[in-house]
């Protein structure tokens, strides 16, 4: 094995820089002993490399980083470690074995040692998401032109303490350990262009960037059209603060949250399976998106096929927007959205006698957004449109508010107020909630709750509430009476597994490699 400075990326760091010290630090060494030793088990042989990538809570701006907006989510402690096996090249068996440490749940995948395989959408395994940063860091070799050699056999055992299907981006966790456990495997260097004139910590955050970039569409492969906000906080973030993502290209600027307040993470026990229902959910959110920045343009003076083939993102269309609502003395693109769209929903046929074109030929080139074509009835144009402009402001002003001169107190209250106006956005515009979700968040606000919203795609999955620091003991009692107790009787959940459900988070820090 290389030593640490002839590494390929400069992410290897030892435990204590990304668990603390104390109790969580002995609960990480134990996690790693347990997890060699089973690798031991499995596969004869220790594991060469380890990497890790965390899960994250969106504090606000959902929906948008798709749309090409920026988000402000920060990094949970809760994250994915993949240990991982390189095979001598002369070993006969050209095989991913993908196995977890909760074999119970997931059983081993195995795999094609064969970066041109598609990911066999239709019939969803846990191990796709590995195969996801498999086959996106061949392509990006491929793209740089950087030899890898040939494809070998890799073993790996998978150790995920993110909860799935709860908005806490589980799967960016795992397509981010996994593709950065391959690089760190395989052994490549980061391109020259990256390396050659930048030095420690701006190196660092260079290849991080890259990394960022690379794992958003290695995700993609698992069929949802998602945005980049996961795996950028995934692989950025930084321990003590939330960040400012913005794209195109990626970057992430620190915001330092006011003391006094505390994001209390509480599961609805809804589970969104996103890849299995992305036709009738977010891959349908994304076509409806297009589709109305494609109507606004069109409406806005652009020829239909000049807008069917340059407009790609609302945020394509937002100066059009602006100017036109500049007529009417104002600079809100949601005002412009008022007038251009109408709120009955659209039929195809309505949106292609605008755009003089079948939907089916503007989305022949993306089979999932097919799929949405073939699902969808209508397209509800103008509150997707809506939502998307008025929360793009929302993140902003949450932005600005941290960095205003506001005392802590005002400061934590106008936080609240923006996360309440994001969730009734998503619940009533964009339609991502659900009948847990909304009880949930209603629970929390009736519990002193500064603000309360849906966190993640949504259609199950978390809520994010924003707590007093000195209440934070207490609501989280009031919670557990009052939205998860009759679950508990129910027997949905476990009284001991309550933790895992409602829990307070700070901002933890981004992927790592370790060798030990
Ligand atoms: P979840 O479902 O929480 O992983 C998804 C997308 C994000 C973003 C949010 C909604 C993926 C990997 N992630 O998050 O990019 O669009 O929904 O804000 O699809
Ligand atoms: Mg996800």
């Amino acid at each position: 094995m290389a030593r640490h400075e002839e590494l390929p990326i400069p992410m290897f760091t030892d435990l204590e820089a990304v668990y603390g010290s104390g109790s969580q630090l002995e609960e990480a060494q134990l996690r790693f002993k347990n997890l060699k030793a089973k690798f031991i088990d499995f596969f004869g042989q220790p594991p060469h490399v380890y990497a890790r990538s965390p899960g994250r809570v969106n504090l606000i701006g959902e929906h948008i980083d798709y749309e090409g907006y920026s988000v402000l989510p920060m990094a949970i402690r809760q994250d994915t470690i993949v240990a991982i096996r390189k095979h001598d090249s002369t070993e006969a068996e050209k095989l991913l074995r993908i196995a977890n440490v909760n074999s119970d749940k997931y059983s081993m995948c195995t795999y094609p040692a064969d970066p041109l395989q598609e990911v066999d959408l239709k019939n969803h395994r846990w191990g796709h998401y590995f195969i996801c940063g498999y086959k996106g860091f061949y392509e990006y070799a491929k793209l740089k032109q950087i030899d890898v050699g040939a494809p070998v056999g890799l073993d790996v055992i998978v150790d995920g303490t993110v909860p799935t299907g709860s908005g806490l981006s589980s799967s960016a966790a795992f397509v981010c350990s996994s593709t950065i456990a391959i690089m760190a495997s395989i052994g490549v260097n980061m391109p020259k262009e990256i390396t050659s004139s930048s030095r420690g910590n701006s190196l660092l955050q260079k290849c991080r960037k890259e990394i960022a970039q690379l794992t958003c569409e290695c995700e993609r492969h698992i069929g949802t059209q998602s945005g980049g906000m996961d795996q950028a906080i995934s692989v950025m973030a930084k321990s003590g603060f939330a960040e400012l993502i913005d794209f195109n290209p990626i970057r992430a600027t620190d915001v330092q949250l006011p003391a006094g307040g505390t994001f209390v993470i509480a599961h609805s026990l809804a589970e969104s399976q996103k890849a299995v229902t992305a036709a009738v959910n977010y891959n349908n959110r994304v076509v409806e998106c297009r589709l109305a920045a494609i109507v606004v343009g069109i409406k806005l003076g652009m020829e239909p096929q000049e807008a069917i083939s340059s407009v790609k993102t609302l945020s394509d269309v937002e100066g059009l927007c602006v100017s036109f609502a500049g007529t009417h003395g104002s600079s809100d693109p949601v005002l412009a959205v008022k007038e251009l769209l109408h709120e009955e929903p659209y039929t195809n046929e309505d949106i292609e006698n605008i755009t003089k074109e079948k939907l089916e030929t503007i989305f022949a080139a993306s089979p999932t957004s097919l799929d949405v074509l073939r699902a969808a009835m209508y397209y509800k144009l103008h509150q997707r449109a809506s939502h998307v402009y008025s929360e793009a402001k929302r993140v902003h002003a949450f932005k600005d508010t941290v960095s205003s001169e506001l005392s802590d107190e005002d400061m934590l209250k106008k936080l609240g107020d923006l996360m309440n106006e994001s969730h009734h956005s998503c619940s009533v515009l964009y339609e991502c909630s659900c009948p847990e979700l909304e009880e949930l968040t209603k629970i929390c606000r009736d519990n002193g709750a500064l603000g309360a919203r849906l966190t993640g795609a949504g259609w199950g999955g978390c809520a994010v509430a924003l707590v007093k620091e000195s209440l934070v003991p207490q609501f989280i009692l009031n919670l557990k009476e009052q939205f998860y107790q009759s679950r508990i009787d129910k027997g949905t959940i476990s009284k001991n597994d309550l933790g895992l459900y409602i829990f307070a988070s700070n901002p933890s820090s981004g992927a790592a490699i370790f060798n030990f």
